[in-house]
């Protein structure tokens, strides 16, 4: 049986909660598309949250990652197609850093691919009938620090696929953040469900365009 990590990280930036954090906890122990979910959270903290990533990684011994965090302002479920090698923090981490244009691995590549099948991916949840898009930046805070770090360490894995998932805030963190746009939690765990389904059965993204002009 395949196992899939699915990771999400705490609540940060003064929200009590992260939707990443309480849509894994529902998939925590399930089995779906024939794999084994086991879920982390992860510390929205520079470095730490790669160094735990990497001792989840090295003690689960997934077939495949998923990490999960919030992007609020954004209407879908998104699925990020590269991470860059910089720290750029407009806001300071949950352990008061706050690096500005620092590379996450000095002497790295600027930046490395999803190694999911993105487009597969959207298609399922747009099919499924939840909103989702290909995104082509992970901002430069923990989340892209975080992707960035897992596709380094994955480089040298080529048998464990990984990537990365952005998701809208929840309803009740709108009363917060007003005029921002969110989404159910049930509907984000379907549609996290459906990406996950997708990553197992495509190992050729599908060839159509999700590209945007500026
Ligand atoms: N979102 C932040 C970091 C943690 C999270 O859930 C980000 O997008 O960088």
């Amino acid at each position: 049986m395949k196992t899939v990590l699915i990771t999400g990280f705490e609540p940060f930036g003064g929200e009590p909660v992260n939707p990443a954090l309480e849509a894994i906890r529902r998939l925590e122990k399930s089995t779906i598309g024939g794999a084994q979910i086991v879920t982390r959270a992860l510390p929205v903290v520079k470095d730490k949250a790669i160094s735990h990533l990497v001792s989840h990684i090295d003690e689960i011994r997934p077939d495949l990652v998923l990490a999960v965090g919030q992007a609020g302002g954004r209407p879908e479920l998104s699925v990020e197609r590269v991470a860059i090698n910089v720290d750029d923090y407009r806001i300071k981490d949950n352990e008061g850093n706050q690096p500005i244009d620092e590379a996450i691995v000095a002497g790295g590549p600027a930046a490395y691919w999803s190694s999911l099948p993105i487009k597969a991916m959207v298609e399922a949840a747009k099919q499924g009938g939840i909103p989702a898009s290909v995104s082509n930046s992970a901002g430069t805070f923990v989340c892209n620090h975080l992707f960035y770090g897992l596709m380094h360490h994955l480089a040298k894995k080529e048998a464990i696929r990984g990537g990365f998932i952005h998701i809208p805030y929840l309803p009740e963190q709108t009363v917060r953040n007003p005029g921002q746009p969110s989404m159910a939690l049930e509907t984000i765990v379907l549609g996290l469900e459906l990406f996950i389904k997708a990553a197992l059965k495509y190992r050729e993204d599908l060839k159509q365009s999700a590209g945007t002009i500026c």
